[in-house]
Parts: structure tokens; C-alpha cells; sequence
């Protein structure tokens, strides 16, 4: 059963999203990638949220461009858990993606990530953390992700300087 949906504005967001896809491939989890774009797609915007929970999913990671209020109106028409992956844009590098996003005014909150690859590897990561409560097994593999980039940083050295 597909517990996680990757959706997204265009196929050029691909690029930046295919990191969310990856990680929940490594760590097993079912998901599903779809192109939906809020300002020109607004009718399978709302029937992909409006049909969600019924689906199934658990979490939606949605990632956007620009005027990016994709996540804000999935969030808008379903209590799916929502997280927030600023695309880098043409002209302000993200900055105005990461803004359309995390601005959310109160009462439907959207988890906003880092703008671009970070921030959608880091939300597949929250995604695979909501999912672990309650599932030992994935807990499990979460922590061995955390030991195994512990362990990387621990045996980093430095050059000596002449
Ligand atoms: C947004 O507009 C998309 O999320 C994308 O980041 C941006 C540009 O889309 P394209 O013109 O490449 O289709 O809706």
C-alpha cells in the first residue's frame, strides 16, 4: 500500500525532488510520484487531497517553483501531514519558492524544509521518522542510517598543515 505521495508542479522540479524519491526507495517505503500543479492542474490538486486519506497516505511531500502554493492548498484540502520543498526558481534562486511556503498563515500548517536537494532528502527522512512510530522495523533502519553517518563524520581527518 502506497503511504507516501511525492507530488509536485512540473517535471523540471524532478531534478531536486528525485531526492525525496530515493530515500524512501533505500528505506523500503511504498511511494508514489505525481505532477500536479496547483495553478494549472487546480481540479487534480484538489481531487488528489480530497482523496488522500482514503488512499491511504500518510504524509504528502509536495515541491513547488516561484509563487509556490502548491503545498499550502494540498494542506488546505486534506489533514494528510503536509512537508514543504521549496524548489530553487529561475530568478530568485528559491528564495521566493521557500517564502510562498512557509509563510503559512495559522490554522493549516504546512512542515517547510530547506530550499532544493537538502530539503527534499530531509523531508522523505521526517516522512520515514512519522512513519516509524509505530514500526519498529523502520525505527530500526533509521537508526542504523543515523549510526552509519556518524561513523562517517568520525573517521573524517584533516590535512596537516606544512
Ligand atoms: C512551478 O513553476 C513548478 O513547481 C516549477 O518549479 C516552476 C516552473 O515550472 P515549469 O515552467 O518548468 O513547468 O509551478
Amino acid at each position: 500500500m502506497i503511504e507516501v505521495g511525492i507530488v509536485m508542479g512540473s517535471n523540471s522540479d524532478w531534478d531536486v525532488m528525485q531526492n525525496a524519491a530515493r530515500v524512501l526507495k533505500d528505506f523500503g517505503v511504498a511511494f508514489e510520484t505525481r505532477v500536479v500543479s496547483a495553478h494549472r492542474t487546480p481540479d487534480l490538486l484538489f481531487d488528489y487531497a480530497a482523496s488522500a486519506e482514503a488512499r491511504g497516505l500518510k504524509a504528502i511531500i509536495a515541491g513547488a517553483g516561484g509563487a509556490a502554493h502548491l503545498p499550502g492548498m494540498l494542506a488546505a484540502k486534506t489533514h494528510v501531514p503536509v512537508l514543504g520543498v521549496p524548489v530553487p526558481s529561475k530568478y530568485l534562486r528559491g528564495e521566493d519558492s521557500l517564502l510562498s511556503i512557509v509563510q503559512m498563515p495559522k490554522g493549516i500548517p504546512v512542515a517547510t524544509f530547506a530550499i532544493g536537494e537538502a530539503g527534499a532528502a530531509n523531508a522523505a527522512l521526517f516522512a520515514v521518522a512519522m512513519l516509524a512510530n509505530g514500526n519498529p522495523a523502520l525505527a530500526d533502519q533509521l537508526k542504523a542510517f543515523r549510526k552509519k553517518q556518524e561513523d562517517t563524520v568520525l573517521a573524517m581527518t584533516l590535512p596537516e598543515v606544512e
